[in-house]
């Protein structure tokens, strides 16, 4: 076959398996992560009533904040060893690539408001803890306490359970039997501490939306991870980790265990390649290869959409994380749709 040919049939033949595998293509599209349905609903009424795509974003993700979505999003989840509950996020404009994003933000319930805060009134891109809560109150947020009973149960009972589990290792006393404080041990062989991340410890909501007009924007909110050593910060507010968009290639939102995630930059990996051609469904297993070839059993999932509105996801197979559920809306649906994806 003439080289011509062969590179119209490879076209074709791409082109064709993209109809059969991807999901309907649709704008305007809002996509999250999880089944978290009044989030992608209110980002879709944003948009429907004018809004924009960052407005959609920041009300969808608020949206959880303010309902605690599953516990891992906003106030009264995921306290940390000290028992307090700090918040990760993060939004980005798909047109400008700007980014804002707060990460250990303490005593502000709304961590979105507050991350395109640092991208709509300073040059930064990332603030974290303490200043960036006197930020937040500079600009106007509300401080107060994130503690709810049920953060103070699941403290004190971890407590009881001498701090277990917990993401301590090589340390002493022994993390798998006690509290701290803890000190380096002084000699320690490599050795694989199992991770606790679980489905019951991640649900952080990432979000996508694209309007008809070719913008693009996404974030994440999240409470990280419950017994986290004060001071982590999670994929979330990291950009290309927890979430990445480009108006000309797409965006991608990740969820899951971030420590492991956010080597692997797997926002980034699925926009590159979407940006090369590849579909939605293709681009977020490939994101996911990339962690499963180093951390086989980690737990995470990503959602990806492309800027013709297609979108697919994908999840690493573990035990409790066979199937990955997310939200979809676009102008076909008009409303949020559950739908699922199975691991692999
Ligand atoms: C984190 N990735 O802080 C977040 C947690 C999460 O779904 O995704 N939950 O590691």
């Amino acid at each position: 076959m003439h080289r011509q040919d062969k590179m119209f049939t490879f076209l074709l033949i791409c082109t064709l398996t993209s109809l059969l595998t991807l999901g309907h293509a649709s704008l305007p599209l809002v996509i999250n992560t999880w089944p978290f349905k009044n989030a992608a609903a209110a980002a879709w009424s944003a948009l429907q009533s004018g809004g924009s795509v960052l407005d959609a974003v920041e009300r969808g993700c608020a949206r959880c904040e303010m309902e605690q979505c599953d516990g891992s999003v906003g106030y009264g989840g995921s306290p940390d060893e000290s028992g307090e509950t700090t918040l990760d996020a993060l939004i980005m404009n798909g047109d400008t690539m700007e980014v804002g994003a707060v990460a250990d933000l303490r005593r502000i319930k709304n961590a979105i408001g507050v991350a395109r805060a640092v991208m709509e009134h300073t040059e930064h891109t990332l603030l974290v803890g303490e200043s960036a809560s006197v930020f937040a109150e500079n600009m106007g947020f509300i401080a107060e306490d994130l503690t709810t009973n049920k953060s103070v149960n699941i403290f004190s009972e971890w407590l009881k359970g001498s701090c277990q589990p917990n993401y301590r290792k090589n340390v002493s006393p022994e993390p798998s039997k006690s509290c701290g404080p803890y000190r380096p041990k002084a000699t320690w062989k490599q050795s694989k501490r199992a991770r606790h991340a679980n489905i019951h410890a991640h649900d952080t909501i990432g979000m996508i939306a694209l309007d008809r007009d070719g913008h693009a924007a996404a974030g994440t909110s999240t409470n990280g991870l419950t017994h986290k050593v004060p001071g982590r910060v999670g994929d979330s507010p990291i950009v290309g980790a927890g979430a990445y968009v480009d108006s000309l290639a797409g965006g991608a939102a990740a969820t899951g265990d971030g420590d492991v995630m956010m080597r692997f930059l797997p926002s980034y990996l699925a926009v590159e390649l979407m940006r090369a051609g590849v579909d939605p469904s293709a681009a977020c297993k490939s994101a996911i290869s990339r962690i499963k070839r180093h951390y086989s059993e980690f737990f995470g999932a990503i959602i990806c959409a492309n800027t013709t509105g297609h979108y697919g996801a994908a999840c690493n197979k573990v035990p409790g994380l066979n199937k990955f559920h997310f939200m979809v809306a676009n102008s076909e649906t008009n409303t949020p749709v559950l739908k699922s994806v199975d691991c692999f």
